[in-house]
């Protein structure tokens, strides 16, 4: 028997056919050969639907918990229109992750090759990249241009890729390929990068979009929204940066850049807070090097300064403030704590 939450994936899965049809029809419009659109297509199949659909799974739920519907009892419009715009919020994050992989050097996404790293793809990868933004603006464009939030939530995407464009140019420069410096990475600097490479889009855009088509608008209600998500955010990208060095290519899909790549991630901030003055020098001379013999001695650190156990402790501790912040929650105008609860349930102790 699937469980509800596979018949959930299922169904919000077999609505996206029908998105790749719908684009594909608009190339054949403009008089496309058939060369084309089947790129797309396979473009659109490869990059969207294959991760763990939380994002836009989050827009349908958190829809359910504002409208206080189950999911059987949306009709088959209201459940379409908020499943796509789920779509472009997975539709977005393709986008995002096919250009990050070109600029991570990464070599596995979702347990199969980065797109650009298929051998008739390569540096096509890029135009492809925009055009799986382009889907998200036609698919608005012909599914809600009558909403009265048509604008609002075409507004919102041009906003929130902005915000992640931010978070990745200063994820890049703080971890510049040739030099090493860990004197630029800070935790501060970590939250900033997070915030907006992260949390903008993945936390906040699912609630807000939600919001926007269930009418609860008011500005308070999407700053109540915000104030715990974006945190929450910081917290899921913290286990990213852990689950990078610590977890298993098996586990979590993708094997692990952030040490070879320089990043300034929530571990090696943690460890230079913590390092001896011989373990800061083995970080400085190893950090950031496309060398595993040089990665392992980063990790080896990391192990020693027993890491895994502060992420233990930040986990708990972070968990705890967002519980009581959303417990503070006014529900008067038709917000509801529980949205929030729901996406904290999602994150708490992940493993992938
Ligand atoms: C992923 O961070 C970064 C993004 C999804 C934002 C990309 C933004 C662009 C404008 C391209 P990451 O590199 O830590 O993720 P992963 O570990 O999954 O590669
Ligand atoms: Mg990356
Ligand atoms: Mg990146
Ligand atoms: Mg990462």
């Amino acid at each position: 028997m699937a469980s509800e939450k596979e018949i959930k994936r299922e169904k919000f899965l077999s609505v996206f056919p029908k998105l790749v049809e719908e684009l594909n029809a608009s190339l054949l419009a403009y008089g496309m050969p058939k060369e084309a659109c089947d790129w797309y297509a396979h473009s659109l199949n490869y990059n969207t639907p294959g991760g763990k659909l939380n994002r836009g799974l989050s827009v349908v739920d958190t829809y359910t918990i504002l409208s206080n519907k189950t999911i059987d009892q949306l009709s088959q419009e209201e459940y379409e229109k908020v499943a796509i715009l789920g779509w472009c919020i997975e539709l977005l994050q393709a986008y995002f992750l096919v250009a990050d992989d070109m600029m991570d050097k990464s070599i596995t996404r979702r347990g199969q090759p980065c797109w650009y790293k298929v051998p008739e793809v390569g540096e096509i990868a890029i135009n492809d990249a925009f055009m799986l933004e382009a889907a998200i603006y036609k698919l608005l464009k012909s599914h809600f241009r009558n909403e009265k939030y048509y604008i609002d939530v075409t507004e919102l995407f041009h906003e929130v890729t902005f915000q992640t464009e931010l978070g990745q140019l200063m994820d890049l420069i703080t971890a510049p390929e040739d030099s090493v410096d860990l004197n630029k990475f800070s935790l501060k600097k970590h939250s900033f990068i997070v915030t907006f490479k992260t949390a903008y889009y993945s936390f906040y855009l699912p609630v807000a979009l939600a919001m926007f088509v269930a009418g609860i608008t008011d500005e308070k209600d999407l700053k109540q929204a915000k104030d715990v998500l974006i945190p929450l955010g910081e917290y899921f990208q913290i286990q990213d940066d852990y689950l990078d060095c610590f977890g298993t290519p098996e586990q979590i899909g993708k094997i692990g850049t952030d040490i070879q790549d320089n990043k300034c991630s929530w571990v090696i901030n943690k460890a230079l807070d913590l390092a001896s003055a011989e373990q800061r020098k083995t970080l400085d001379e190893n950090y950031g090097r496309k060398d595993s013999v040089a990665e392992a001695k980063c990790k080896k650190i990391f192990n020693d300064l027993k890491i895994d156990q502060l992420y233990e402790e930040y986990e708990e501790s972070i968990a705890k403030d967002l519980k009581l912040k959303i417990s503070q929650v006014d529900e008067s105008r038709g917000f509801k704590a529980d949205v929030l609860t729901a996406f904290l349930n999602k994150v708490y102790k992940r493993s992938k």
